[in-house]
């Protein structure tokens, strides 16, 4: 087992990495930016070290200054966490030139997937089915148009080199298949260097399913169950909860099966997440595959009794997969709520500043991992999650009314917060019945607008 891990990352997630750390009796090593110096995660870890100004490109993205940092501590591996360098194949590679374990899948297999093009054409040759499309990059807009007369509108562009909602493009008929055609290719060039694109049918009012997978180095894999994270806003998930709330025992054996055959496909090692599109007719289609431990996983860790970062720092260090390799039921129901420093009221615009009060829920079944304390100032710098609320109770509908609980045990000062607004949204009707899809906060916003004109 590895005797010291660097944490290549900041906030909620490095204290959860320096936790399981801890537990494992392994030294943990903080690197943090001068805007971070008074954050928790550089008084949690055994050692810290500056790796330069608030910006994250001068700092957290900075590949020398965390190889280095790892050099002169004497670390063995790195843990990227998630964000920032967790997906960059090019920072695996350095870290093993350097003879520095990087605590993820095979570089090889994080390009892979982080092309879509290419993830969607493993998806098919594993057998995990796909949304119907263009099977492979479009070239122009006479192909375009020949895809979308075979799958029909509406479709769906999307950048090979985008994923998380980035540079896609909504299109119902063939003068705006070649106007969003253009514009998806010009800005997928800006944004990532790379002008390809591919077409899907557009899936209406979908859900978010997404698979948690794990693997060793020994070609051995396992699913942990789905979440759903249908409750989104602007590409940001908001809600999460584990199991879904919607699917039959068929369907959550039928899409941990996919995931499974994806997984196996590429030999993935460490842990992972398969998304995909779950339609209202209840087929599933793979989106995505992500390469990194996400925000949500404290949800399938709670149903499945699994510490999923401590399995990934086993399996980087060569242990065996320890997770039983036959299918595991999930144990009650969890639900993960993100605390942002944003006002909803001002279209959720970042609040950044001193917490001046601060007072964390507690009680049966809740969890609550966060880098607060009363007087941290919240940087400007970084995303703007404060804290991740998780409980835990027998039935969704328990889990529900101790969220609302949570919610309302908790107090956050000198800063604008989304829990009351997370609060709204647990105590709707068509939340608790399950009767949404990702639309929902749309749905929600169009519904008061609509509202608020009839009352003039
Ligand atoms: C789609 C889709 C509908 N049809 N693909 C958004 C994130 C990225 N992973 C892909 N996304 C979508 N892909 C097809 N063929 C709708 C979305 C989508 C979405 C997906 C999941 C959760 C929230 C979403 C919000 C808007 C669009």
């Amino acid at each position: 087992m590895f005797k010291k891990i660097l944490i290549a990352n900041r906030g909620e997630i490095a204290l959860r990495i320096i936790r399981a750390c801890k537990e494992m009796g392994i030294k943990t090593v903080a690197v943090y930016s001068t805007a971070d110096a008074e954050s928790l995660h550089v008084h949690l870890a055994d050692e810290s070290i500056c790796i330069g100004r608030g910006p994250s490109k001068e700092s957290y993205l900075n590949i020398p200054a965390l190889i280095t940092a790892a050099e002169i501590t004497d670390a063995e591996a790195i843990h990227p966490g998630y964000g920032f360098l967790a997906e960059n194949a090019h920072f695996a590679e350095v870290c093993a030139s350097c003879q520095i374990k990087f605590i993820g899948p095979k570089p090889e297999v994080m390009r892979l997937m982080g092309d879509k093009v290419q993830a969607i054409a493993m998806a098919k040759k594993a057998g995990t089915p796909t949304t119907p499309g263009s099977d492979g990059p479009v070239k122009d807009e006479k192909h375009a148009l020949e895809v979308a007369k075979r799958i029909k509108y509406p479709v769906i562009i999307k950048a090979s080199a985008g994923g998380g909602g980035r540079g896609m493009r909504v299109a119902h008929t063939d003068l705006s298949l070649t106007q969003a055609f253009q514009t998806c290719r010009a800005e997928a060039e800006a944004a990532f260097g790379n002008a390809e694109v591919y077409i899907e049918k557009y899936i209406e009012e979908p859900r978010h399913i997404e698979v948690q997978v794990m693997g060793d180095e020994y070609g051995h894999v396992a699913h942990l169950g789905e979440r759903d994270c249908t409750i989104q806003r602007s590409h940001q998930k908001l809600i999460e909860e584990a199991p879904s709330g919607v699917l039959s025992p068929k369907q959550r054996r039928i899409v941990g099966k996919y995931a499974l055959k994806l997984a196996k496909e590429v030999k993935y090692s460490s842990a992972g997440t398969i998304e995909f599109l779950l339609t209202k007719d209840g087929n599933f289609y793979f989106m995505e595959m992500n390469t990194r431990v996400q925000v949500e996983h404290p949800v399938t860790e709670e149903v499945m009794g699994v510490d999923i970062i401590q399995e990934q720092i086993r399996v980087a260090a060569g242990e065996k997969l320890s997770i039983a390799k036959t299918e595991m039921e999930p144990r009650g129901h969890a639900i993960e709520c993100r605390i942002n420093a944003e006002n909803p009221e001002d279209n959720f615009r970042p609040s950044p500043g001193t917490i001046t009060t601060y007072h964390v829920p507690g009680g049966p079944g809740v969890r609550v991992d966060t880098h607060l304390y009363q007087g941290y100032k919240v940087p400007p710098y970084y995303d703007s999650m404060l804290a991740k609320i998780i409980v835990h109770a027998p039935t969704r509908n328990e889990a529900i009314k101790r969220m609302i609980r949570a919610l309302d045990e908790l107090v956050v000062e000198g800063v604008h917060t989304t829990a009351l607004f997370l609060k709204n949204i647990l105590s709707s009707e068509s939340f608790r019945t399950g009767n949404y899809s990702t639309h929902y906060v749309d749905d929600m916003r169009k519904k008061k607008e609509k509202i608020d004109k009839e009352k003039k």
